[in-house]
């Protein structure tokens, strides 16, 4: 691995008026068709490499270049961005919080390791990087009402330590290497047509499943956990966003980025006005509990609206709204 030590990257090698070439890694989690489409609108299909290691479902391999890529193999990650002249790259191979607990090695290789394997690519091609951090990298010592951007941060999951770690090293690569990474803290994000892996968010994304197919649901969290929550819209688009933010804009280089927060019995309560006959029952996961009981109620994003004019769009009623109908109620 060559990263000079005198290094001193310009965030892009590209021209301004020149479309990035774009890698997507893990795209094919929650996030990463959604937001291959949101970049493909922008810079062209052939544009935007969605890559992960598993077999796409046919409408993806369909709608732009797909390709396989183990993030844990440096020379092809190298042969790719090499090949494909990559300029941007989101990073967004990862095992979630709840799964990661129970694949403590696998969740290290892949968040640690992996995640060192995209750094050192990434400086040493001088790539615009996007890592996505997320509110489980704040711990039961932080504030949690609101977390802001810069307190404590001691995670009690293998997930919130590598999320900890990757906003470290990208902000030392940064520093040290003029590495171009930008990172933003999601809350929990809900997705209609994708679906996310082993999270203790997820029950935010069930719920709405569940109500429009059987009009009952079963919660694993407690009614009154409250979590920072942002529906995918606003997220794919905060992510372009600070990606497209001129550099000097930007007065640190992880930010939090909230929409909304919310129990389960404040979600349910606002299914309720859509489904009437909607019951909501809780049978508790103690090991989600806890990992939710120590991340943050709310997050203070106030530093990403201030320096690019972070906005959400979506809060609790328009959340709702379309999720239902995205999951096809009025049908009912
Ligand atoms: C999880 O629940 O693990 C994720 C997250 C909030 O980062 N959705």
């Amino acid at each position: 691995r060559q990263i000079p030590a005198d290094a001193n990257f310009h965030s892009a090698s590209f021209s301004d008026t020149d479309h990035p070439r774009v890698l997507i890694t893990g795209g094919l989690g929650q996030l990463g068709v959604g937001l291959a489409n949101l970049l493909r609108k922008r810079f062209g299909k052939d544009s935007v490499i969605l890559s992960d290691i598993k077999k796409p479902p046919d409408h993806v391999f369909h709608s732009g270049p797909f390709i396989y890529s183990d993030i844990l193999d440096y020379k092809s990650l190298r042969e790719i961005v090499v090949n494909k002249r990559i300029t941007w790259l989101f990073h967004y191979s990862a095992l979630l919080s709840a799964v990661g607990e129970a694949n403590v090695s696998l969740a290290r290789a892949v968040n640690i390791t992996g995640l060192h394997n995209i750094l050192d690519v990434a400086a040493e091609h001088s790539l615009r990087l996007f890592v996505p951090s997320t509110i489980g990298a704040f711990g039961p010592t932080s504030p949690r009402n609101p977390a802001p951007d810069l307190c404590i941060q001691r995670p009690r999951t293998i997930y919130g330590v590598s999320k900890v770690h990757a906003e470290l090293m990208g902000e030392y690569y940064h520093y040290r290497y003029g590495l171009d990474f930008r990172c933003l803290r999601y809350p929990g994000i809900i997705s209609a047509d994708s679906q996310p892996g082993g999270g203790t968010t997820d029950y935010a994304v069930q719920i709405f499943h569940d109500a429009t197919k059987h009009g009952k649901f079963e919660c694993n969290l407690e009614a009154h956990t409250r979590l920072p929550m942002m529906y995918i819209d606003d997220c794919l688009r905060a992510t372009l966003e600070v990606m497209e933010a001129p550099a000097e804009s930007l007065s640190m280089r992880t930010y939090n980025v909230g929409a909304m927060s919310f129990t389960p019995e404040e979600l349910a309560q606002e299914v309720l006005k859509h489904v009437p006959e909607f019951q909501i029952t809780y049978n508790v996961d103690a090991i989600r509990q806890a990992i939710a009981d120590s991340w943050p109620m709310n997050f203070d994003d106030s530093n990403a609206r201030k320096d690019w004019g972070w906005k959400h769009d979506f809060d609790l009623p328009e959340l709702v709204t379309t999720m239902l109908n995205l999951h096809g109620s009025e049908a009912r």
